[in-house]
């Protein structure tokens, strides 16, 4: 606890271009919790690496995804906002932890299993040991929640599981983390499949809305969206997934209930949902990519946004490690 604040930590990749799943099951979750926690957000890009990355790309989208942050409303001067890779303390942390991690642990691990099916000729032990990673990011800065969308949760467990282990070997040095899973936007669904969920790597364009589309192109991509043939707006995941994704869609972008949207389109065929869906995120978004463009020209307010911030997460990530590696009992250093 910070300043009498709680402490939030969660982070993004700077891989493929980031969807509306990506903004409306976590970002924008973390604009809403920024005022209320002493909030560390980094663009990890160590957790980029573990599947091939052309350098200069992935320094850009890096570059992006931390202007993204701040675009989308979180106050750099007030949060922690920062790229994994400037704080060693991730790797150090990380590598101990590796040692209070059974393999049968990660073997559960369905992002493991998923990725390994996808990157069939690189399947690198960094994919492997990626969540003991993700828990030094989180247990470094003593996080008290972690903001993240549904399918990271089994990650969050084994974070927890780790924390447990290593505070009942040695005290509390660890803070357990809770999860955040926001009441709207937990798992946006692809647009072509409803059945699997939105995602950055999906190879067709159309099953996602990019955070850097146009305005046409979000409600071209919303027309094409897959729904059944009934032409009733109703919300029933089992029986009509396609049409309760956009409903999900639109609560997430105007904050609407779901019985007052069946009854703004009670009566209205499907083609008038999918535009006045399309508008609304095209609405949410706009204002967000104009501030983009705007701080990437702003190098020098970047910069300087880079340095302190990487220096306030190294001094706290740092003040865990020391504790850490002493009760596991490495040397002292001598000053
Ligand atoms: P990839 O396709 O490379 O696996 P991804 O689109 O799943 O990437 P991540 O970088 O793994 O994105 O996720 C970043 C954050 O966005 C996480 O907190 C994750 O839970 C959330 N998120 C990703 N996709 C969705 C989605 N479809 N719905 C809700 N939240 C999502
Ligand atoms: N694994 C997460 C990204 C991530 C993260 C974290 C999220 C890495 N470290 C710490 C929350 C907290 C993902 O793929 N979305």
């Amino acid at each position: 606890m910070l300043d009498g604040k709680k402490t939030l930590f969660s982070g993004m990749q700077a891989t493929g271009n980031l969807t509306l799943g990506n903004y409306c099951g976590a970002l924008k979750n973390w604009v809403t919790l920024n005022d209320e926690y002493e909030c560390f957000y980094s663009v990890v890009d160590m957790h980029s690496i573990t599947v091939r990355q052309n350098p200069a790309e992935l320094r850009k989208r890096a570059r992006a995804l931390l202007t993204l942050y701040i675009a989308a409303g979180l106050d750099p001067e007030k949060n922690c906002i920062y790229y994994q890779s400037h704080v060693s303390a991730h790797a150090e942390l990380s590598w101990i932890l590796n040692c209070y991690t059974y393999m049968g642990e990660l073997n559960r691990m369905t992002q493991f299993k998923d990725k390994s099916s996808k990157h069939a000729d690189n399947i690198n032990s960094g994919l492997y040991t990626y969540p003991v990673l993700m828990a030094s990011d989180i247990l470094l800065y003593q996080a008290d929640v972690v903001p993240v969308g549904a399918d990271q949760m089994q990650h969050l467990e084994l974070t927890r599981d780790i924390a447990q282990r290593f505070n009942n070997i040695y005290g509390d040095v660890f803070t357990i983390p809770e999860a955040y899973v926001g009441k709207t936007g937990a798992r946006i669904m692809s647009l072509q499949d409803p059945t699997k969920k939105m995602s950055k790597s999906d190879e067709n364009i159309n099953a996602s809305i990019y955070l850097t589309d146009d305005p046409d192109t979000i409600i071209r991509k919303f027309k094409r969206a897959v729904t059944d043939s009934s032409a009733e707006v109703r919300y029933d995941k089992e029986e009509k997934p396609g049409i309760s994704n956009l409903i999900d869609i639109y609560r997430s972008a105007t904050g609407k209930g779901i019985e007052e949207i069946e009854r703004e389109f009670d009566g209205k065929g499907y083609g008038d949902f999918k535009l006045a869906v399309g508008e609304s995120v095209a609405d949410l978004l706009k204002p967000i990519q104009d501030r983009q463009v705007d701080l990437l020209k702003d190098k020098a307010y970047i910069d300087g946004i880079i340095k302190a911030n990487a220096e306030k997460a190294n001094y706290f990530a740092n003040k865990t490690l020391r504790k850490v590696q002493k009760k596991v009992g490495f040397p002292e250093r001598i000053r």
